[in-house]
């Protein structure tokens, strides 16, 4: 496909490359997972290298059979160092004066929770790839288990919802801004619904690169670990930001800027209508799921208007 030049303001003029993925894959209908996978190369080009690790993702990064079903390189390896290996990549390629772009491709489940720390680590040794994680919000290649990212009320196998316990009795943790807070040159959250501001925030992490570790947080719904329509994803992840359920916003250095700040927030119950998962929460449990979203919001809000007030004082001259 020939690029266009000039500059981009159509959603459509970001997808400049080839979707690398044959027509058919292993993904259930409707998954979010598969709309982020064909886009990412399509944005940032084909000469990308993925690394990735168990997960819904793998069976079709790694292939079926001795059969691909994509032409990009991937490299296959474990949750618990996802992060080392692309710190090996990327300065295996730095040294070898190739310029590419290693893309560490990994869920929830690897990113906030068993690969959490090697992943701290390359953050703060900025390391020079783009991480970026698909949340779908739990384990589920493994049978729907909650992670780390899971949220108040939700219903898994690991936290079910029934006579005794009312889905998982703990928040969600903010895995982006535990990020943005390593300080690394760029760090983001996008969706499916927004998809200028997704191509946007993959640019600038490509950009942001050059100088070391960049990371995306992309809220990817699961049709069937959620329970909801298959058509309705891109409408999930509508309603989740237009709820504040997954605000987004963007870190430069750690400063904070929202992208899209909503005027008039619909309540969660907007949003957790159309999932199975949120289906048993009462009156009281969408009150602590709404708290939740609101105080993050408000702390979000925060880091953003201090970043547009806050001057760093000058040093007095002698
Ligand atoms: C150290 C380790 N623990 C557990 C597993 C088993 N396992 C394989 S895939 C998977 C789920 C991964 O969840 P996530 O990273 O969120 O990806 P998703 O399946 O949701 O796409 C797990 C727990 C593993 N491969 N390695
Ligand atoms: S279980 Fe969910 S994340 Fe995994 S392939 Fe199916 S829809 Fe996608
Ligand atoms: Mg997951």
């Amino acid at each position: 496909m020939t690029q266009k030049k000039g500059k981009l303001t159509k959603v459509l003029d970001y997808f400049k490359h080839d979707d690398p993925f044959s027509k058919g894959v292993a993904f259930c209908p409707g998954c979010g997972l598969e709309l982020l996978i064909r886009l990412i190369p399509k944005i940032l080009g084909n000469d990308i290298v993925i690394t990735g690790t168990p997960s819904c993702s793998a069976p079709v990064l790694l292939g079926q059979n001795k059969q691909s079903w994509h032409t990009l390189s991937y490299f296959g390896t474990l949750m618990t160092g996802a992060a080392a290996n692309a710190t090996g990549l990327a300065r295996y390629y730095k040294k070898a004066g190739i310029d590419n772009t290693v893309v560490c491709f990994n869920g929830d489940g690897t990113a906030a929770d068993i690969g959490f720390g090697n992943l701290s680590g390359a953050a703060e040794r900025n390391e020079p790839f783009i991480y970026i994680c698909y949340d779908n919000e739990g384990y589920m290649n493994t049978g729907i288990q909650k992670s780390g990212t899971t949220p108040f009320g939700a219903s898994t196998t690991t936290t079910p919802a029934g006579s005794i316990a009312k889905g998982k009795n703990l928040r969600r943790m903010n895995l982006a801004l535990k990020m943005a807070m390593h300080k690394i040159p760029y760090a983001a959250t996008a969706t499916l619904s927004n998809l200028d501001d997704l191509a946007k925030k993959l640019l600038k992490a490509k950009e942001a690169k050059k100088r070391g570790f960049a990371f995306l947080h992309v809220f990817a719904p699961c049709p069937t670990g959620w329970g909801y329509a298959p058509e309705n994803t891109v409408e999930v992840c509508r309603r989740a930001v237009k709820s504040n359920y997954f605000p987004l916003w963007e870190a430069v250095d750690g400063k904070v800027r929202m992208t899209q700040t909503i005027k008039k927030p619909k309540p969660v119950s907007n949003y957790t209508e159309l999932i199975k998962k949120f289906a048993h929460l009462d009156e009281k449990d969408l009150e602590i799921l709404q708290e939740d979203i609101d105080y993050e919001y408000c702390m979000l809000g925060g880091l953003s208007v201090l970043e547009a007030e806050c001057q760093l004082p000058i040093p007095a001259e002698d």
